[in-house]
């Protein structure tokens, strides 16, 4: 039989059900990762299931969101990191190593192996033909405990590659910025993007990283490449061409859709604010002032990238009244540039270089001023993420942002007689990599027990700040949800509306009690005190329209709000990893059978769902009533046969307990 490069994956690692689209499949996991925003809740959840060491052939927590250190609480989350990975046997990627997605990337991803990360950027390890999905920190946690990975198998769709990129002005940013106009925020929902054509050999591991990296925009479960040449050039320049192994498609492979893409028409584009999908060419902008550019985030800081930057910065002054921030992805990154002198070019060009971390893409520093025009090569520019509300977020390719940095204006690429640039990549990014221990390898578990008294005491002791508090877990669901509609809202609803990041909010990421307050808190301010109120009448509900939960994979967008007693979330759809995230922490997800059904609620309603445990182990319709009889309507739960026993156990933790009790 012929297959596609996701079937053979899959195939390769499958521990039960059928690889067809629509079925539960359960995978053997090579590799999780963590970062330090969700990483303490996925790390503490691990602790609660008591095994004494990872089960995962390579675990690594990572520390890259929290950077800024106004206070104790990021320093200790990272204390508490390195220890417990010390503790249970994971690598530890230590503060300033750079963004987990790049550094994955450079040190782990291989080609033909699966990895969970709790970072819904994860599938930028899909550019080294690896099935790379994000997921929420509970998911993590059991797999490091040793269960299989659970999904219910996408739709493949081919997207087929022909011709080359027009370099220097056409990037690999502007092809998936090309697929969002196209499929838009949620035209990714339920499938996988398998990339190839012939199309395929124009594009680097770091360009093709940069377009698995946005398929999360686009809510797909993982986007991937082939592994060719251009992947064993990449493992060569990491050290590691040893992981290298050919990957491609069967010829007759069969796919469930097709995509055309012709790279010969793509064309400079920008995100406009609020939404990734939001694309036009940049040439409808050209003349629009700009205050801000952000160069970097998991989508464009490689060392292409940033060499790419300088190559255009070289010789040049950023405008007066613009400010340049760069922040390469690595230290590795970061270290090349500086050793060739890149470095100086930018600094010179007057860019302000930050430190390798998130930084300004989840508003850690870098917020922009009142009403700023910012141009960020970043992944996300929905409203208010960049720390400041009415700033105006634009997506674009580095080459785009670049100039617009030179000129204080959006300038079209084609317009300024760019020289095709030659970028000499380091044949050895791995250099010098023996004399520094930003990476810090686990201990093999025998020696753990033999150096007693010798090894740090971060191998026996879990270290934990004030500000780490338990993870609260719900009750078993009731047989009734009676509970009032606390708040009712549109579509594409993004986690970053549950759940704000930026550098007030994440450093409470550790600590539910205190994040709760700040759920909703940039849409509707009212929203947690109201929560609190309902919680001792009988909770509350959630009303969303289409793609609710898009974007990030935070699982504080479903603690937090069942912690302030809400009980179901009833939407026209959800989007993949919040959903998840709902049913592991005992949260409701219900879909209108009807979805004009959901004109018939106003906020404030009370409903009613009764009969839920045998509805839920039945055919899974609940009908739902409004308290006073005004109306009534059919929603559907949509639950595989786990995802049941999860909701009915009141979330994955109790119910990963009750497995091993
Ligand atoms: C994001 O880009 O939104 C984040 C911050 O990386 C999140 C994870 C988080 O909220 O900690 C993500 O993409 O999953
Ligand atoms: Fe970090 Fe931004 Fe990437 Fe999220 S999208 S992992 S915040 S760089």
């Amino acid at each position: 039989m012929a297959f596609n490069i996701v079937r053979k994956i899959f195939n390769d690692h499958l521990v039960y059900g059928q690889v067809s689209k629509g079925s539960a499949v359960g995978l053997r996991v090579d590799e999780v990762y963590t970062q330090d925003a969700t990483g303490t809740m996925a790390w503490l959840q691990f602790e609660a299931m008591g095994v004494d060491r990872v089960k995962v052939p390579v675990a690594v927590s990572y520390v890259d969101h929290n950077m800024i250190q106004s206070n104790y609480m990021n320093a200790d989350d990272h204390v508490f990191l390195q220890s417990v990975a010390a503790r249970y046997g994971a690598w530890f990627s230590r503060p300033g190593n750079g963004i987990c997605h790049q550094v994955n990337l450079e040190r782990f991803a291989a080609p033909g192996k699966i990895v969970l990360g709790t970072d819904s950027h994860t599938p930028t390890n899909g550019g080294a033909g690896m099935i790379a999905i994000g997921v929420g920190g509970l998911d993590a946690a059991t797999v490091m405990v040793g269960a299989p990975y659970e999904l219910t198998m996408p739709a493949v769709m081919l997207v087929r590659l022909s011709g080359r990129l027009q370099r220097p002005w056409a990037t690999a940013m502007d092809v998936i910025l090309e697929i969002l106009r196209r499929l838009t925020v949620k035209g990714g929902v339920g499938r996988i993007l398998e990339y190839g054509g012939e199309g395929v050999g124009d594009l680097t591991v770091p360009e093709r990283a940069t377009i698995t990296n946005m398929g999360a925009e686009l809510g797909a479960t993982t986007s991937i490449f082939p592994s060719d040449q251009q992947t064993l050039r990449f493992l060569r320049t990491q050290g590691r061409a040893n992981e290298w192994v050919a990957l491609k498609a069967d010829a007759d492979a069969a796919y469930d859709e097709v995509l055309d893409i012709n790279l010969d028409e793509i064309e400079p584009l920008v995100a406009q604010p609020h939404s990734p999908d939001n694309v036009v060419p940049v040439r409808q902008l050209v003349g629009t002032k700009v205050d801000q550019v952000c160069i970097g985030s998991c989508t464009n800081s490689s060392y292409q990238a940033l060499a790419t930057v300088a190559g255009l910065l070289r010789g040049r002054v950023v405008a007066t009244d613009v400010n340049l921030l760069i922040n390469p992805g690595s230290k590795r990154v970061y270290e090349m540039l500086a050793r060739d002198g890149t470095l100086a070019v930018m600094i010179g060009a007057g860019a302000r270089i930050l430190e390798s971390s998130c930084g300004p893409c989840i508003g850690m520093g870098g917020a922009p001023g009142s009403a700023h025009v910012s141009v960020r090569s970043f992944n996300r520019n929905f409203e208010g993420r960049s720390g400041t509300k009415d700033a105006n977020v634009y997506l674009a390719g580095v080459v785009v942002c670049a100039l617009s940095a030179l000129h204080g204006q959006f300038v079209d690429p084609r317009d300024v007689g760019l020289e095709p640039q030659s970028i000499v990549e380091p044949t050895d990014m791995a250099d010098g990599e023996s004399l520094n221990n930003m990476l810090i390898a686990p201990l093999p578990a025998d020696k753990l027990a033999s150096v007693k008294g010798v090894s740090h005491p971060w191998h026996k002791e879990v270290k934990k700040g004030p500000n780490i508090k338990e993870v609260p877990v719900k009750a078993p669901i009731g047989d009734e949800i009676n509970s009032e509609v606390l708040i009712k809202l549109g579509s594409n609803v993004t986690t970053d509306d549950i759940m704000p990041a930026g550098a007030k909010v994440l450093p409470f990421r550790s600590n539910i009690p205190a994040i709760s307050d700040f759920v909703f808190t940039n849409v509707d301010a009212g929203f947690a005190k109201r929560a609190n109120e309902a919680k001792v009448k009988g909770g509350g509900i959630i009303v969303g329209a289409e793609n609710y939960g898009q974007g990030s994979s935070r699982e504080h967008a479903a603690i937090a709000p069942m912690f302030l007693g809400i009980q179901a979330v009833i939407a026209v759809s959800f989007a993949r990893i919040h959903r998840s995230n709902l049913i592991n922490f005992g949260i409701l997800p219900l879909v209108f059978k009807e979805p004009a059904d959901i004109d018939l609620i106003s906020q404030g309603d009370r409903l009613i769902i009764s009969d839920i445990r045998s509805c839920l182990t039945g055919d899974q319709l609940f009908k739902v009533g409004e308290a006073a009889s005004r109306y009534s309507f059919t929603c559907v739960a949509n639950l595989n046969e786990r995802e049941t026993k999860v909701i009915l156990q009141g979330g994955l933790l109790p119910y990963t307990r009750s497995l091993t009790e």
